[in-house]
Order: C-alpha cells, then sequence, then structure tokens
C-alpha cells in the first residue's frame, strides 16, 4: 500500500515564496525516488499579503484547517513595511507552535563540505551540533503591559514565563537526544547570575534532569561566554538547550559560524504527535534580497528531509540529505547562491539538489 503525506505548504513572506517551491520540488523528487504519495495543499495565510486583504494573519478555522494535515512546511514571516514584525509574528507562527504545542524547536548546526566557515582552521567534522529550543514559553511571553504611555513616567513590563511542565519536558526531549548521540553531552545555556529567578529555576531543572540522565555529561554556560565558545570552540557543542529567546539566538550563531544561515533548518515538533508539527528554515523573510531569487534554498530542503524523517520516510530524508551536501561541496559557481560564493540562484540549487535526489 502507498504511504501518503498530507502536507500543508505556507509560504508566508519573502524569500519564503521563493524558497519554498524548491523545498517542494525536494519532496517531490523523494516522493517519486523513495515510493510514498505527498498531498501538499498550498495556503496565504501567514503571510502580509493576507493581513492585507483582511486585517489578520490566520482565518477562522485556521486551526481545525491544519489538523487535518500530517505536517506543516512552512517558509518565513514578516514584512515590517506593511506588518508590524510583532504583530506578524505573534500572529501566525507562535499561534501555529502554541496551539500545535510545537515545544521543542530542534536546528541541526553542522559545518558541510564545501562551505567556507568564517572561524579559521575549522573543517567539516569540527562543527556537528544540535540547538534545542524551548518554543512555547520563557521569554516569548505576552503577559505585561505599558503605564503612563506619552509621559516622562512611561513604563513597560514584559514577564519571562517558565512552567516546571515546559521545561521539563524539553529538557527531557534534550537529555534523550543527548543520549542516543555518540559523544552524550549537553549544555545548557542560562543567563543565571542577572536573571535571578527563572534562570536559576531553568538550572535547577537541569541538575534535577541530570540525575536521571547520569550518561550524559552536562555542562552550563552563562549565554554571553557560550556565544563566545560557539565561536572560539564550536567542536565543544554536541547538544545545546536553551530557553525560547537563547535558543533563537544560538540557532543563528550556530550556522553562522558555517558560513552561512542560509542552510539552516529548524523542526518545530510536538514529540507526542497529537498535532502536526511544522518544519521551517531557521532564516526569517529577508526583505533585502526577496524578489531576486538569489536566497539559498537549502534551509528549506533540510528542513523537509527533517520533515520525511518525522514523518517515518528515513531513507529519503537521507536521500535529500546527501543530495544537498553532494551539492554544496562540489558544484560550480553557477549553481550555488551569492551567500555561498556563487552567482547561481535559487532555482539553479534547487534544481541541482532535486536532479540529485532522483539520480
Ligand atoms: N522561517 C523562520 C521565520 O520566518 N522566522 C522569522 C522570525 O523572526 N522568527 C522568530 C522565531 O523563530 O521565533
Amino acid at each position: 500500500m502507498t504511504r501518503t503525506h498530507r502536507i500543508a505548504v505556507i509560504a508566508g513572506d519573502g524569500i519564503g515564496q521563493e524558497v519554498v517551491p524548491e523545498g517542494v520540488r525536494a519532496l517531490e523528487a523523494a516522493a517519486e525516488a523513495y515510493g510514498f504519495e505527498l498531498r501538499t495543499t498550498e495556503f496565504d495565510y501567514a503571510s502580509a499579503d493576507y493581513y492585507l486583504k483582511h486585517g489578520t494573519m490566520l482565518p477562522d478555522g485556521w486551526f481545525e484547517q491544519l489538523s487535518a494535515y500530517d505536517a506543516i512546511f512552512f517558509g518565513a514571516v514578516g514584512w515590517p513595511e506593511v506588518v508590524p514584525d510583532h504583530v506578524s509574528l505573534w500572529g501566525s507562527l507562535i499561534q501555529f507552535r502554541r496551539h500545535f504545542d510545537q515545544y521543542v524547536n530542534l536546528r541541526p548546526v553542522k559545518l558541510l563540505e564545501g562551505m567556507k566557515s568564517p572561524l579559521a582552521g575549522r573543517s567539516p567534522g569540527d562543527v556537528d551540533f544540535y540547538v534545542v529550543r524551548e518554543n512555547t514559553e520563557g521569554e516569548y511571553s505576552s503577559i505585561g503591559g505599558k503605564m503612563f504611555e506619552g509621559t516622562d513616567r512611561e513604563t513597560v513590563i514584559q514577564e519571562t514565563v517558565m512552567t516546571r511542565t515546559g521545561v521539563d519536558r524539553v529538557l527531557t526531549y534534550a537529555f534523550e537526544l543527548a543520549q542516543r548521540r555518540p559523544r552524550r553531552h549537553l549544555t545548557s545555556a542560562t543567563k543565571s547570575n542577572g536573571i535571578s529567578i527563572t534562570m536559576p529555576y531553568w538550572d535547577e531543572r537541569v541538575e534535577e534532569m541530570g540525575r536521571r540522565y547520569p550518561e550524559v555529561d552536562v555542562d552550563k554556560f552563562h549565554i554571553d561566554i557560550l556565544a563566545a565558545n560557539f565561536v572560539l570552540h564550536p567542536d565543544w557543542f554536541d547538544v545545546v538547550v536553551g530557553s525560547n529567546l537563547f535558543g533563537d539566538i544560538l540557532s543563528d550563531l550556530g550556522p553562522a559560524c558555517t558560513g552561512t544561515i542560509g542552510i539552516a533548518p529548524s523542526a518545530n515538533i510536538n514529540p507526542e504527535r497529537r498535532f502536526p508539527s511544522l518544519f521551517e528554515p531557521v532564516h526569517g523573510s529577508a526583505p533585502d534580497i526577496a524578489g531576486r531569487g538569489i536566497a539559498n534554498p537549502v534551509g528549506q530542503i533540510w528542513s523537509a528531509a527533517l520533515m520525511l524523517e518525522h514523518l517515518g520516510e528515513r531513507e529519503a530524508a537521507a536521500g535529500i540529505q546527501r543530495a544537498f551536501e553532494k551539492v554544496l561541496a562540489g558544484s560550480p559557481r553557477e549553481v550555488l547562491t551569492p551567500d555561498l560564493g556563487g552567482d547561481g540562484s535559487t532555482q539553479s540549487l534547487g534544481k541541482a539538489v532535486a536532479d540529485g535526489i532522483l539520480a
């Protein structure tokens, strides 16, 4: 019997419109090469265009509509000329993450053959780790308010939320991931000297969890020196777990150390599979290059591989991974996008990967 996967495709804003078709091209090639059926449905919401027409980022009934899919394949959100960034993010991606309880944001960081790391003396194999970002609470909270607006007593407050359930479940995911990796090493990111309530709480939970996973070697770092060590010693890391904000920052910094964030993928996962998980590149809508056809599609294509792995298509996921790694390692300039030192396009790179999947 043919395996069928129903995928909701949401390209969103800016370069999301350019890289998502290349991700879908890779998925279609994988379906053909590995013998499964892909049923994709495109949605135009979660975009500035939709907001302009409807005054909202999402339609009524989006939750029921997207719940009917096995996964969501997402591009990027953000077009600040039209919608303030916090309105577009809170009106779309954060709704998906929260309502579908996608409490793990898994972001692999890997220096691949052919990539030019800005770090001196680093070669493939030296950088190969995961950032596990808490994805439903933490610093991304809408609890707070403004007082005395427009006066010199103007006051703004925004709270950080950490719940025991929320912290423990993402730590459990990270510890279990570390336990399956050969090095069994977990690094926790906090700032417990300055942020004196929530961050020491996170540290306590790490210590408690560490007692349940004695075979995992645990390091705790303050975020500032951890960021420095991403640049100085990226080879130290295996699984790095952090709060919503710290995980977000580290998962841009990590890929930047490999040469470009254009290749970085992410999986917003509901590990219990009660709801669809969402797969998107780490990068945003990049208004500075949108519409020029030069965005790197590999972050989107790698996200497609993570999605297939989540859906149980392990061989197909590995096939996509092999294909883009080979293209990055040995393609002429005319295939590669400018962030990779080439003068090719989103489509030339996407096509080369799809051809590789089918080869
Ligand atoms: N594809 C990811 C995307 O659109 N990112 C926009 C952004 O600002 N995201 C913030 C976040 O991931 O929390």
